[in-house]
């Protein structure tokens, strides 16, 4: 195949698969019906590739549909279901489709798979539970049939489907497991159903079968290099020999997301006929290892994690390069799937055409990899008109106004360090002590609480034009009142104003920030069914005028109880952007933090004592390789710092992060220097208490006392008992009191009693002090 891409957009350009598989949980539609949709939107995926330049008698197509997740998809192929959803299996271990759901979403006690990010992007995939006891079987057909159903329309797709080691990898043992057993140690147990799956591709009429390796490029599965090289040394041994071809598709292994590093001559020598790097996040290799003659080297050029349009004459140059590596064939791909992109940038009408002139969005993308696989067969001068415009693309934008913008730029060249400093934290502690008044253990929420289906209809009828702007104002300032009477009511000690004039808590900040801009239909998943826009930063960021004060400041008015401003941070803002690529990050980020803190300083002289800045995506970023992170926790954790050291003592500042593994960025919370930091931690029953005293962390801390994720309401008994253990393991006076994130997705049926039981339980164990 002369091009390819490595996965595409599976949700549908109107969330179509989002709508199909929510009506079929709330009763509202059959399985049927799903799979219908779902059929509709693989043709269309396959006729608009086709129609966008891939060939169609190549397996230049991907076949990389699902209903809710890949990795869940390879879990329930290899019939590798957690025990307590073992009665949803059939005598072959083949789940229907509502299985498959309750495996993704649980029911009653029995939690579904635990999410995790998915590299470093904002997707979220479902984590296998793999023990000594799991039976592997080949226990779905989905893969066969997507494939059929294209050769039925005459369309020869390259089935796509999560590698054996990259499987393992990603799972965690079974609660039962012993202790040191790694689910890698099952990989002889896996491999005859992957040898199984590519028997029925081939009868089925496969050429090619695509397996997904990206454990490859990241330092931070939890296995050593070394073993992870073995295991792809020995997979691909077993997948490549054991059949003979044409018994077996060829095999491309595709490593997206990064740089291979030391695993690009591991993967070289493998017998597999293809291996696919990303040479956008990993640097085109310039060796040219044992074994790489012998394969096709599909070079991942066009960016599959970001939307700008690419520089094709730089990318030529790259792809030229790699053909003088004497790989069997060189052919142009995509360095990711097209999943963490759009659709389709002629589908956003409202967007500024000049901005939309310079976005490539998964159908730009195709074209890109179209248009640079003739430029490398018929050489440039056969598309020379696409070289040209795309070289004019990148000159206008980089000559756009807005793009620099001399006022922003002498902001940020001339910080001085004091900018990125508070004052001791001792000292801050006494100021902020005798302006708070707090009792021990304050208690307090993330900062949303429920959106409610009112505050949703408010929003899109303001959008439409059919509430004025003051009507609008009207019904947030009664939503808040509501939620600050609900929370005296219930007697928490630092209140929130709720956060209902937001959509989402990054858009939010986009849409009031110059240098931003926002999409109408650019969703990309984040899990599930469940999707964000990410907002473009395509600009330097200023703050034209204040953003979030009025409504902390009426808020306020309601309250004698501290009332917290809520802001996102830097870090967080990029992470969930498509940002700009042509500088770097950090540069990026202090722009950002430089527009939050003037609007710290404005919610201080407005009298807010408290002031969170939430980096739930502080772990997002981290680099995949461990070489690199040091470098970007300097810059994430500097532009934190310059957004909240502009503050007096006697304002406190707090922060917010989701998802972390505490022990791995115990550091950057130290160097956050905020005083008082939640923390997602009732899962693990306060453990971290212990590594965080140990460590001599002085600040405040709040570990979730209940899992907001669930809509379980925590007992009041078991809120005491988590902590009674708390304030055994840590100093009282850093403890903080809350939910372990923020309350936006769940209903007041769950919130209110919740937070009552919080609250009653935190009188009983202060009573004990
Ligand atoms: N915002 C953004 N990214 C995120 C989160 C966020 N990533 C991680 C984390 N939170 C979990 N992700 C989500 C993403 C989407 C939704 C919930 C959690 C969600 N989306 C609505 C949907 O798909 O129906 C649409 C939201 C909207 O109307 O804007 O519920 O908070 N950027
Ligand atoms: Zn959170």
């Amino acid at each position: 195949p002369a091009g390819s891409v490595l996965g595409y957009p599976r949700i549908g350009p109107r969330r179509e698969l989002k709508k199909a598989i929510e009506a079929f949980w709330a009763g509202r539609s059959t399985a049927d019906d799903v799979e219908q949709v779902a059929a509709d939107l693989r043709r269309r995926t396959r006729t608009r590739l086709a129609g966008l330049g891939l060939a169609t008698d190549a397996p230049a197509i991907p076949s990389a549909f699902s209903f809710y997740d890949h990795v869940l998809d390879t879990a329930v192929l290899l019939g590798a279901v957690p025990e307590r959803f073992a009665d949803l299996q059939d005598a072959d271990g083949r789940l229907d489709l509502a299985g498959y759901s309750t495996v993704a979403r649980g029911r009653g006690d029995d939690l579904p798979l635990e999410m995790t990010k998915w590299f470093d992007s904002n997707y979220h995939y479902l984590v296998p539970e793999i023990g000594p006891g799991t039976t592997f079987r080949y226990a779905s057909d989905r893969p066969v049939a997507e494939l059929a159903e294209g050769l039925a329309e005459g369309v020869l797709t390259r089935p796509v489907v999560v590698g054996p080691v990259t499987f393992l990898a990603l799972s965690k043992p079974t609660a039962d497991a012993p202790e040191g057993f790694s689910p890698l140690d099952r990989l002889d147990d896996v491999l005859p159903v992957y040898v199984r799956l590519l028997t029925e591709l081939a009868a089925a009429g496969a050429t090619w079968v695509q397996l997904d390796e990206p454990a490859l490029v990241s330092d931070s599965t939890g296995v050593p290099a070394q073993r992870l090289h073995e295991a792809v040394r020995h997979a691909y041994r077993v997948l490549a020999t054991e059949l003979a071809r044409p018994q077996r598709p060829a095999i491309l292994l595709a490593a997206p997301y990064g740089d291979l590093g030391a695993a690009w001559p591991v993967v070289a020598a493998t017998d597999v006929e293809g291996v696919a790097i990303d040479v956008v996040r990993g640097a085109a290799p310039t060796t040219a290892p044992d074994g790489l003659s012998t394969k096709t080297l599909v070079a991942g050029v066009v960016d599959g994690h970001n939307v700008w349009r690419a520089d094709l004459d730089a990318k030529l140059a790259v792809l030229e390069q790699l053909e003088g590596l004497g790989a069997a064939a060189v052919t142009v791909g995509t360095s990711t799937s097209l999943f963490h992109v759009p659709h389709d940038v002629a589908d956003e009408p409202a967007l500024d055409p000049t901005l939309a002139s310079w976005l490539a969005f998964a159908d730009q993308k195709v074209v890109e990899v179209a248009t640079l696989a003739e430029g490398l067969t018929e050489g440039r001068e056969a598309v020379h008109e696409q070289l040209l415009a795309a070289a004019d693309a990148l000159r206008t934008r980089a000559a756009a106004p807005g793009v620099v913008r001399p006022e922003v730029r002498e902001r940020v060249a001339a910080l001085t360090e004091a900018q990125f400093s508070r004052g001791t934290f001792e000292a801050r502690r006494e100021a902020q002590a005798a302006r708070l008044a707090l009792p021990p253990l304050p208690t307090t929420t993330i900062g949303s609480f429920p959106q409610t289906s009112q505050i949703r209809k408010a929003r899109a009828a303001f959008g439409t034009g059919d509430l004025t702007a003051e009507q609008y104002e009207d019904e947030m300032k009664a939503e808040i009142r509501r939620v600050v009477e609900l929370q005296e009511g219930i007697g928490l000690d630092v209140l929130v104003h709720g956060e209902p004039e937001r959509n989402d808590m990054v858009q939010y900040f986009a849409e009031n920030l110059d240098g931003f801009s926002v999409t109408q239909n650019g969703w990309v998943q984040s899990y599930g069914s469940r999707c964000t826009r990410p907002s473009i930063l395509w600009g330097d960021v200023s703050r034209p005028a204040p953003i979030t004060v009025a409504w902390a400041q009426y808020a306020q008015s309601l309250t004698d109880k501290p009332m917290k401003g809520m802001l996102t941070g830097p870090v967080t803002i990029l992470a969930w952007s498509f940002v700009r690529d042509d500088q770097p990050l950090g540069d990026t980020a202090n722009q950002v933090a430089l527009a939050l803190r003037d609007e710290i300083a404005d919610l201080e002289a407005a009298g807010i004592a408290i002031v969170q800045v939430d980096e739930p995506a502080l772990r997002e970023l981290l680099p995949l390789r461990e070489a690199d992170q040091a470098a970007y926790l300097d810059w994430s954790v500097r532009s934190f710092r310059l957004s909240t050291a502009g503050v007096r003592d006697d304002t406190q500042i707090h922060t917010h992060l989701c998802y972390s593994e505490f022990g791995e960025i115990i550091d950057a919370i130290e160097g956050l220097d905020a005083d008082v930091t939640s923390i997602e931690a009732a899962r693990s029953k306060m453990e971290i208490l212990g590594d965080i005293s140990a460590a001599g962390y002085p600040r405040g801390i709040g570990p979730g006392v209940y899992d907001i994720h669930s809509p379980r309401v925590p007992s009041e008994g078991e809120v005491t008992d988590l902590l009674a253990s708390a304030v055994r393991s840590i100093d009282v006076g850093q403890l903080w009191v809350n939910p372990d994130c923020g309350l936006k997705t769940r209903r007041y049926e769950e919130v209110t009693p919740s937070l009552e039981h919080l609250v009653q339980a935190t009188r009983t164990v202060r009573a004990t002090l």
